[in-house]
């Protein structure tokens, strides 16, 4: 499946103790349409928040733009040759599949430069949501070093074509998941919280665009398209259950989306163990 105000907070620590780390997050608000955030954001790591204000599910998916390449020319190329991105955009990441009154939030790695945001989602019509407005230019700024991740992963889930592989169980609560793209194409993860008895290829099976209510599940976040060889982290807040991964990009030679080579996986989440007390 293939959204944003910024309103930019610090996390800090309590008590002054000497471990505290600064993790600035740079929040951005989806409507049905638009997409409202910052102008510019500082080269790195850097973690971003999507709020949904609307009634469609939604995306901000972070798109580098090579130089002497502007947003005029990605609108052009969507007018023209809609729904598929054009191939020189690189794929950096993103908050994925954000539900209506929901938030979510990734750590994503920008060089220098100018960006490119926008929702690949569809409506109800199978459009694009950046075809409707959800579309707009960020700049990079600062160092061209890369830095170094502010989150340290639970997990990490590896992205290949055309499957996923996750490092080990995860339980509930507040987790990350640390994602590498170890394929030769673009890939993306999204979540979906299975409904009781169902998989992720149920919810495929009964997905209708728009945000409209599936009984397989509902969407609660994940990470938007990474180019080959690119990093993100995820932020997830699990409950004990079934949860299902799903890659809705699409093969560029054949049209065929990841899911139906494959792409897909369902996991168990389990309880957080309390370890039993001694005599
Ligand atoms: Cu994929």
């Amino acid at each position: 499946m293939s959204g944003w105000v910024v309103i930019s907070g610090f996390v800090l620590a309590l008590c002054g103790l000497p471990v505290s780390v600064g993790a600035a997050v740079t929040t951005f608000v989806a409507e049905d349409y638009a997409l409202t955030g910052p102008e510019q954001l500082d080269s790195g790591w850097q973690t971003v928040r999507l709020i949904n204000h609307g009634r469609d599910v939604h995306q901000v998916q972070f798109l580098a733009l090579p130089s002497g390449k502007t947003l005029a020319d990605v609108e052009r190329a969507m007018a023209s040759r809609s729904p598929s991105l054009p191939s020189w955009l690189r794929r950096h990441g993103g908050v994925n599949a954000v539900r209506p009154d929901a938030e979510a939030s990734v750590d994503v790695q920008l060089e220098p430069g100018d960006y490119v945001l926008l929702c690949g989602i569809p409506d109800v019509a199978g459009r694009p949501h950046a075809m409707r407005g959800m579309v707009r230019a960020l700049r990079g700024v600062g160092a061209a070093a890369l830095g170094e991740p502010v989150s340290r992963p639970d997990a990490t889930l590896r992205l290949n074509d055309f499957a996923f592989a996750l490092s080990g169980p995860l339980q509930a609560g507040p987790r990350t998941v640390h994602l590498v793209n170890d394929g030769r194409q673009a890939h993306e993860v999204v979540m979906i919280r299975l409904a009781e008895g169902a998989s992720a290829q149920e919810f495929i099976a009964r997905y209708r665009p728009g945000g409209l209510p599936n009984s397989a599940g509902r969407e609660v976040g994940g990470l938007t398209g990474l180019d080959p060889g690119r990093e993100g982290y995820l932020h997830l807040e699990l409950e004990p259950g079934r949860y299902g991964l799903l890659c809705f990009l699409a093969d560029p030679v054949t049209g065929a989306p990841h899911f139906s080579r494959g792409m897909w996986m369902d996991i168990d989440v389990r309880p957080v163990m309390i370890p039993a007390e001694g005599p």
